[in-house]
């Protein structure tokens, strides 16, 4: 338990952050627990398995990855202590290496659709986004890239390091500025959290303005997103859960503790409607988002949502 305990605090804390990541960090936490597990019945194994997956689900809300995750990895239909174990271990081996697999073939299939010479803009820290990027790039794709500041927690700075890494050059810019750098722009590429049945992407808070400034300036708007980034419990309209984060990331508490007619929000995402998004770039393809409700259907089951 202390394992799945450290993976939670560092999902909590962004030690461990980015969908994907978050993803893969539970199904291996998962497949550790069940691997060291030490019961005396199956009833006790699977209130044991079932209270370390609900445990690890809570740290963040959004990231529908992480149940999705969980849900698969935690799979087990063997009525035997021993079988099951086995069958945890399995599929959570089999949710890590189809991640890092997916995470390729966005790259691959998302890359194609970058033009030389293309300006790409970028918000927060994708790793989904960034394989699509460095893949064209590496592709010999003469590009280059602006990237927001992605306040309050800065990731924008982490895109900028990977980027600088392959030799891409890039603007780091403030989120404020998105549109006035919008006519510079051909393609804008995001991440996912989270995409729901009717094809909404859930990114970092910001990413419906990037969305809505490409709409106005009739840029593509590109979302690079596994599979297991879409939201089965959407179908039967369960609404996704904006995460809302300390407002001490936004602002010293010394600064306003004196005031009394003043709140501080601080939402980690927001929503984009499925109308300003031309592509998904997924592992099986790139689909409009109205496909969203097919791939949850044919790709992930309805067993994973609470349906
Ligand atoms: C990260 C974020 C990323 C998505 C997709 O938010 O919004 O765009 O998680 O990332 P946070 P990836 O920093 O709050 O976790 O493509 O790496 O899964």
């Amino acid at each position: 338990m202390q394992k799945v305990q450290e993976t939670a605090e560092k999902i909590r804390t962004m030690e461990i952050r980015g969908a994907g990541r978050i993803a893969k960090a539970a199904a291996e936490a998962v497949r550790d627990y069940a691997t060291g597990l030490d019961v005396a019945s199956m009833e006790e194994f699977s209130a044991r398995i079932r209270e370390v997956s609900n445990f690890l689900i809570s740290t963040r809300p959004t990231a529908v990855s992480l149940p999705n995750a969980v849900k698969l990895s935690s799979k087990y239909s063997s009525a035997n202590v021993e079988e099951a174990r086995q069958e945890i271990i399995e599929n959570a081996n089999l949710f890590i290496e189809r991640a890092d697999k997916a995470l390729e073939k966005i790259g691959k299939i998302g890359s194609r659709r970058i033009q030389d010479g293309d300006v790409i803009m970028t918000h927060c820290n994708s790793h989904a986004a960034l394989s699509i990027i460095t893949k064209a790039f590496e592709n010999g794709k003469d590009i280059s890239v602006i990237s927001t500041e992605s306040r309050p927690r800065c990731q924008g700075l982490l895109t900028i390091r990977h980027l600088n890494d392959f030799g891409i050059p890039t603007t780091l810019i403030v989120d404020s500025a998105v549109r006035y750098y919008m006519k510079d722009v051909d393609k804008v590429i995001v991440g996912a959290d989270a995409i729901a049945a009717n094809g909404a992407l859930v990114n970092k808070i910001g990413t419906s303005q990037l969305a809505l400034a490409a709409h106005e300036a009739r840029k593509s708007f590109m979302v690079a997103a596994e599979t297991f980034k879409f939201s089965p419990s959407t179908i039967v309209g369960n609404p996704i859960e904006i995460e809302e984060r300390a407002v001490d990331e936004i602002v010293d508490l010394a600064v306003i503790s004196e005031l009394s007619h003043v709140q501080v929000r601080n939402p980690a995402f927001d929503f984009t409607p499925a109308e300003y998004i031309d592509m998904i770039v997924t592992d099986i393809g790139i689909i409009p988002p109205a496909m969203a409700y097919t791939v949850i259907k044919e790709h992930l089951g309805w067993e994973l949502g609470e349906i």
